[in-house]
């Protein structure tokens, strides 16, 4: 086992990666920028290092300061966290170069995962069912065309470098396709710059279903089952729930064991996430994501696992210590996070903290580096921390949510408390009758009421 990890982030993930390192007997090494020398992730680590001025860019994705704050501090091995360096494969070869352990999947398995195509290509020969679309890249207009009439539409162009709904245009009709394709290619270029696209049939209605995935790079994998988090905004979550209140335990089972078995295959290590839409009965994969994601507490919470302790274990040669037989779903588990964003508009809204009261209780959970006097600055994502409540079912689950919200206080900035307040009395939040689009619907409808 290591004796001492360095956490390559910052806020409530840093503050996670700490604690299982705490659990583990493990010294922690911290990075900031001088924007964070006051931040709680900084004041709970055994150690610390400046690695840079506020903006991201030039701190905590500043890949040599992180390198030699390891080698000044004797830390084995790093934790990404999620965001930031946690999908960069040139990092992780870079790391490797100096014979720092990553705590995550190999360079190889990010770069697979990170080329949109290629992923697809992956998971479809591993047997994982797949979106309808091009067999790979779209070149030309022309070949659009083709493979769009073939499907019919609507269809969505998506670039080959994106993901999380950077660099997709939809094309609801014939007419749409010239622009979606010259579009996504430009935005594409622009943001990546690689302006290779894909095409895919667009499903108009569907729920984002994520299967979390486990394997322990020694072609052993397990599945934790689902998480629904089809409550979007922009394509930033803000509720997530588990188990997904349509899927029933066979398809769990089955789709569960596809995916698995599709990452043993590969000698996957560590956590993933594979992404389905999630329509009429069926799932379609789209993406895979080889990192620990934001909302992995409500996996954690309905199966009694940490999975950050278990990435620390699998990175350091262990064995994974479960099989699928030990893995059991208890209850039903929700988190909300919440963001310093004025609403209605979700502006982000830095600031002093004045006061700050977490609930508490059974089956409350919240992971947030806030504290009462801290102020959040203005340079990087609004996230200030995540309620996850369980309860023995859904809607036991929806009433301890409202019950711990009440008594959730944050004061000196606007955040998205009275957002969830607002949701829980929504009859369709209620039933778990909501798909990908029912949250910007809502928003739109509550900004004309
Ligand atoms: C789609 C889709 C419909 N059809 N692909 C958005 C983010 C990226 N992960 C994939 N996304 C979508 N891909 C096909 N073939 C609709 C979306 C989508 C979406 C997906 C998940 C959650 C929220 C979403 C909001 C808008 C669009």
């Amino acid at each position: 086992m290591f004796s001492k990890v360095l956490i390559a982030n910052r806020g409530e993930i840093a503050l996670r990666v700490i604690r299982a390192c705490n659990e583990l007997g493990i010294k922690t090494v911290a990075v900031h920028s001088t924007a964070d020398s006051d931040a709680m992730h900084v004041r709970m680590a055994d150690e610390s290092i400046c690695i840079g001025p506020p903006a991201g860019a030039l701190s905590y994705l500043n890949v040599p300061a992180i390198i030699s704050a390891c080698e000044i501090t004797g830390a084995e091995a790093v934790h990404p966290g999620y965001g930031f360096l946690s999908e960069n494969a040139n990092f992780v070869q870079v790391l490797e170069d100096h014979d720092i352990k990553f705590i995550g999947p190999t360079a190889e398995h990010i770069r697979i995962m990170g080329d949109k195509i290629t992923a697809k290509e992956t998971m479809r020969n591993l047997g994982v069912p797949c979106v309808p679309g091009s067999p790979g890249g779209v070149p030309t207009l022309d070949e659009a065309y083709e493979i769009s009439d073939e499907m019919g539409f609507p269809v969505i162009v998506k670039a080959t470098a994106g993901g999380g709904g950077r660099g997709m245009k939809l094309a609801k009709t014939r007419e749409d396709l010239e622009d979606a394709f010259f579009g996504a290619r430009s935005e594409s270029k622009a943001a990546f710059g690689n302006d290779e696209v894909y095409i895919e049939k667009y499903l108009t209605l569907p729920r984002h279903i994520e299967v979390q995935v486990f394997g322990d790079g020694k072609g052993r994998a397990v599945h934790l089952g689902e998480r629904d988090c089809s409550l979007q905004r922009r394509h930033q979550k803000v509720f997530e729930e588990a188990p997904g209140p349509c899927i029933t335990p066979e398809m769990r089972e089955r789709i569960g064991k596809t995916c698995a078995d599709a990452v043993a295959n590969i000698n996957y290590a560590g956590a993933g996430t594979i992404e389905f839409l999630y329509e009429n009965d069926e799932f379609f994969f789209i993406e895979m994501n080889t990192r620990l994601q934001v909302e992995h507490p409500v996996t954690e919470a309905i199966f009694g696992v940490d999975l950050v302790k278990q990435q620390i274990r699998v990175a350091a040669g262990e064995d994974m210590w479960f099989k699928q037989e030990d893995l059991s779903i208890k209850g039903h588990a929700i988190e909300v996070r919440i963001n310093a964003e004025k609403l209605p508009n979700f502006t982000p809204c830095p600031g002093t903290v004045t006061q700050f009261h977490a609930p508490g209780g059974l089956g409350v959970r919240v992971d947030s580096a806030l504290y009462a006097g801290y102020t959040i600055p203005p340079y990087y994502d609004s996230l200030i921390g995540k309620l996850i409540v369980t309860g023995t079912n859904r809607p036991a689950a929806l009433a301890r949510l409202r019950r711990a919200l009440g008594e959730l206080v944050i004061e000196g900035v606007d955040t998205t408390i009275p957002l969830f307040h607002a949701l829980l009395d929504e009859p369709a939040v209620q039933t778990g009758d909501y798909d990908i689009h029912w949250l910007e619907h809502w928003l739109e409808a509550q900004e004309t009421a």
